[in-house]
């Protein structure tokens, strides 16, 4: 299956609160059958490289007749030996341009920033979509920048040349008025992994940013 870059609704794993791989891999297959439009690996805790791997390798299985792409956050060895759809990095990673010289030019390539001052320094030639965040407080990284707010994101989503999603926070709360900044989606953790109900936590969300697209067209 061609896998597509849509941002609409990103799930960022974590095996904590998702009960280890197989929680993962079981999130990601309700969530993506509900919704969910890209999928991230990433632990907040440093994982034992080889089960990382096989974690990887399993959940591109889960993905492969889908069009929703898999991103590895911060591991460019794991992207490239599982050979996923692409890497998210942040601004204490390897540099966005050693980045993209390693994954090449076939792979997505994800950013982080937060401020106004890294908007400025990002290499819109090399980086697909940013992320931007954290909008609101989050317990879910534990070294997350001070939360930016709506109105800094709107800044944000006014000043970047390229596609992005909101990240940190976010949840059926606050999912609108984060997508009536004009963003293209939002990223999330904890409103899907560890929910006790997937589907529903999925569906909620999608249903919210979707009814917002259609108002910001009309
Ligand atoms: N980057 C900025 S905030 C965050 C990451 C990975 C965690 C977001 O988690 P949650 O549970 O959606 O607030
Ligand atoms: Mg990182």
């Amino acid at each position: 299956m061609n896998k597509q870059l849509d941002l609409t609704l990103y799930l960022v794993l974590d095996p904590i609160l998702c009960g280890g791989i197989a929680g993962m891999v079981n999130t990601t297959k309700i969530a993506v059958e509900n919704g969910v439009t890209a999928i991230q690996l990433r632990s907040e805790q440093p994982f034992d490289r080889k089960q990382w791997y096989h974690a990887a390798l399993a959940l591109k299985e889960v993905l492969k007749p889908t069009p929703v792409p898999l991103f590895i956050n911060d591991y460019v060895d794991i992207a490239l030996a599982t050979d996923a759809d692409g890497v998210h990095i942040g601004q204490n990673d390897l540099p966005v341009h050693v980045t993209r010289q390693l994954i090449g030019a076939n792979k997505w390539l994800g950013f982080s920033v937060t401020h106004r001052q890294q908007l400025a320094q990002v290499p819109w030639q090399e980086v697909d979509y940013l992320g931007i965040g954290p909008i609101f407080p989050t317990a879910t990284k534990k070294d997350a920048s001070p939360a930016i707010g709506i109105s800094q994101l709107a800044e944000l989503v006014q000043l970047k040349r390229c596609r992005a999603v909101a990240i940190g926070g976010i949840g059926l709360n606050n999912v609108s008025q984060i997508m009536q900044t004009g963003i293209e989606g939002v990223a999330v953790v904890s409103a899907i992994c560890g929910q006790a109900n997937i589907k529903q936590a999925t569906l909620s969300l999608k249903t919210k940013i979707e009814q917002v697209k259609k108002e910001t067209i009309l």
